[in-house]
């Protein structure tokens, strides 16, 4: 059956690039199939062990889903490190995985550094955390930004490994099931996940750099609009942006090798829900003098309420903390059903 899983870290805060590229897709995904989405707390200490107040970001980005439209009801909210399945089946993945395949990863490289020998053993291991956020659920439909592309993929690489690697006793256990792996159907226990990185903001970039991706780690403050921010650090940061001299071309093609005119066009289709090219119907030989306090009305009204309602929500922590305990309790269910399939097929002595 279809389902979605998503989740994003609560470290630091939220901006425009996990708006955009992760929530409000979230918020598009529940018309389509039943939704989990998580606070993925695990992954919070992979890069920095000790954090300030991981309770209060859990909290805050539980609050933007809810703020957002994420209906309690519907979908599961909830934070990670509460199912223990989500730990547990990191585990047997870690020994289905590779270590060659973890090495290969950008997000780890990125985030390593130079200093590899030094990074957390959790830091190398996070994809196979990631495969079983997603497994334990037997998501088929994963809503991310561009930059986890690489970890959905291995993601699949280790459901189609285990399904190999175990198949005579998936067979025997009569656990088996019909797996869609793209035109072909195979017989396996997990399924093999879809991907679903689409629409005009799959990667927001950063606004003193378009190059580089929007991001909660980036030192410079300006770079990224949080959706903390009031009207007025929007208009400040948006007016600070870098752009080209250039008028804004009249249709999409016309963006390409110009990254950041590209980066604020991106932005403003997401924003409107139009396409790029309708975006630049509108605006298409126009200056960024007039089309940045646009965007920045946008930005404005379309953010001002969800970080309004989020700093309402915030207000009255004993509310998120019952919709993340009641969420995690329904996603616990689904997951221990897992869990004790993955044990018999493995061979494990269980309750
Ligand atoms: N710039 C972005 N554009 C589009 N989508 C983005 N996402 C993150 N940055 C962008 C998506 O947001 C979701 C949550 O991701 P996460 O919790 O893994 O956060 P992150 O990627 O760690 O966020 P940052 O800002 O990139 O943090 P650092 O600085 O630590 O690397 C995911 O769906 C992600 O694709």
């Amino acid at each position: 059956a279809p389902r979605v899983l998503s989740g994003i870290q609560p470290t630091g805060h939220l901006h425009l690039g996990n708006y955009l590229g992760a929530i409000k897709k979230f918020v598009a995904m529940q018309e389509e199939m039943p939704c989990l989405f998580c606070v993925v707390d695990l992954h919070a200490i992979t890069a920095k062990l000790v954090q300030d107040d991981l309770a209060g970001q859990t909290r805050a980005i539980a609050a933007a889903y809810l703020a957002a439209g994420i209906d309690p009801e519907r979908s599961v909210i909830f934070n990670q490190s509460r199912v223990t399945g989500h730990a547990e089946l990191a585990w047997i993945f870690n020994c289905v995985a590779r270590i060659g395949w973890m090495n290969r990863m950008t997000q780890f490289k990125d985030k390593a550094g130079k200093d590899r020998e030094n990074a957390s053993l959790g830091l190398l291991a996070y994809p196979s955390l990631m495969a079983a956020d997603i497994l334990v659920y037997r998501a088929t439909h994963v809503p991310v930004g561009d930059d986890q592309k690489q970890h959905l993929e291995l993601t699949r690489d280790i459901a189609i490994k285990f399904n190999n690697d175990f198949s005579e006793r998936i067979e025997k256990t009569g656990l088996g099931r019909e797996v869609r792996m793209g035109e072909e159907v195979v017989h396996g226990y997990f399924p093999i996940t879809d991907p679903i990185i689409e629409g005009p903001a799959t990667r927001i970039m950063s606004l003193k750099d378009g190059a580089k991706k929007m991001s909660k780690s980036d030192p410079s403050d300006l770079s990224r609009i949080n959706l903390t921010d009031d009207a007025d650090a929007i208009a400040r940061k948006v007016k600070k942006a870098k752009t080209d001299p250039d008028a804004l071309p009249s249709e999409a093609a016309g963006l390409a090798g110009r990254p950041e005119a590209e980066n604020l066009v991106g932005i403003y289709a997401a924003l409107s829900g139009e396409t790029r090219d309708q975006v630049l119907t509108q605006f298409g030989g126009k200056q960024f003098s007039e089309f940045k306090p646009a965007l920045v009305e946008l930005a404005v009204s379309s953010l001002g309420p969800v970080t309004g309602e989020m700093r309402r929500l915030l207000d009255d922590p004993g509310h998120i903390d019952a919709v993340l305990k009641a969420g995690g309790e329904k996603a616990n269910e689904i997951a221990a059903k897992t869990m004790r399939d993955v044990k018999d097929i493995i061979g494990m002595l269980h309750d």
